[in-house]
């Protein structure tokens, strides 16, 4: 079955799929000649997540899911939040936040925060939204060089890792991402 996964983030895209497993042929907005940016502007994680999924439901037709994500920093009271990919400056910049990020944090020492993430999944005439959280400390400096955004400044809760020192499959097992996809896999295979 085809389904849409409405993200231009190619390592998003590579986590999900390994969590989706065979009986989806997961397209991206490229695949449906969806190539303009898809709008974000909503001020809640659950927000977003429905107006991509929206978006790419007005253009294609299709079944499609969608995911947005913030890292909450108890500290700087759920900073950066919603706000994550535009923390430093307006674009994506990933090393940008995480220098941001590090500094404002340089003298706190209270380092716990989480990451959650929505998905929103828009299937027949349904809207459904799941949600994954995974707590954690912000470490004092980068450490490893897999994943991307946050990734090397995030140790999960148990491990003294921090998610760019782990395998995809290491950090889907406990991840924000993978949790909320493992309950959109359940929801998919029950309807
Ligand atoms: P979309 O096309 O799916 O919107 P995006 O990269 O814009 O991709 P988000 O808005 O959800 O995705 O991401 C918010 C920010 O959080 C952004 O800076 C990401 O790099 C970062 N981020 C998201 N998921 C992450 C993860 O699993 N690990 C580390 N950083 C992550």
């Amino acid at each position: 079955m085809k389904i849409v996964f409405a993200t231009n983030n190619a390592h998003k895209l590579r986590e999900v799929a390994r969590e989706l497993g065979d009986s989806y042929t997961l397209l991206t907005p490229r695949d449906c000649g969806v190539t303009e940016d898809i709008p974000e502007n909503e001020p809640t994680l659950e927000g977003n997540a429905l107006a991509k999924a929206r978006y790419i439901r007005s253009r294609t037709g299709l079944d499609c899911f969608a995911d947005d994500t913030g890292l909450e920093v108890d500290a700087l009271g759920g900073e950066p939040g919603v706000r994550s990919a535009r923390y430093a400056t307006d674009g994506h910049d990933d090393e940008a936040n995480k220098r941001l990020l590090l500094e404002r944090m340089a003298s706190v020492d209270d380092r716990s925060a989480r990451f959650r993430t929505a998905i929103a999944l828009i299937a027949g005439d349904e809207e459904i939204l799941f949600e994954g959280v995974v707590r954690g400390a912000i470490s004092r400096e980068e450490m490893g060089s897999n994943g991307f955004g946050y990734d090397p400044i995030f140790i999960p809760e148990g491990f003294d890792r921090s998610f760019a020192q782990m395998t995809d499959d290491e950090k889907n097992a406990v991840s924000h991402r993978g949790r909320a996809v493992r309950k959109l896999v359940d929801y998919l295979r029950k309807r």
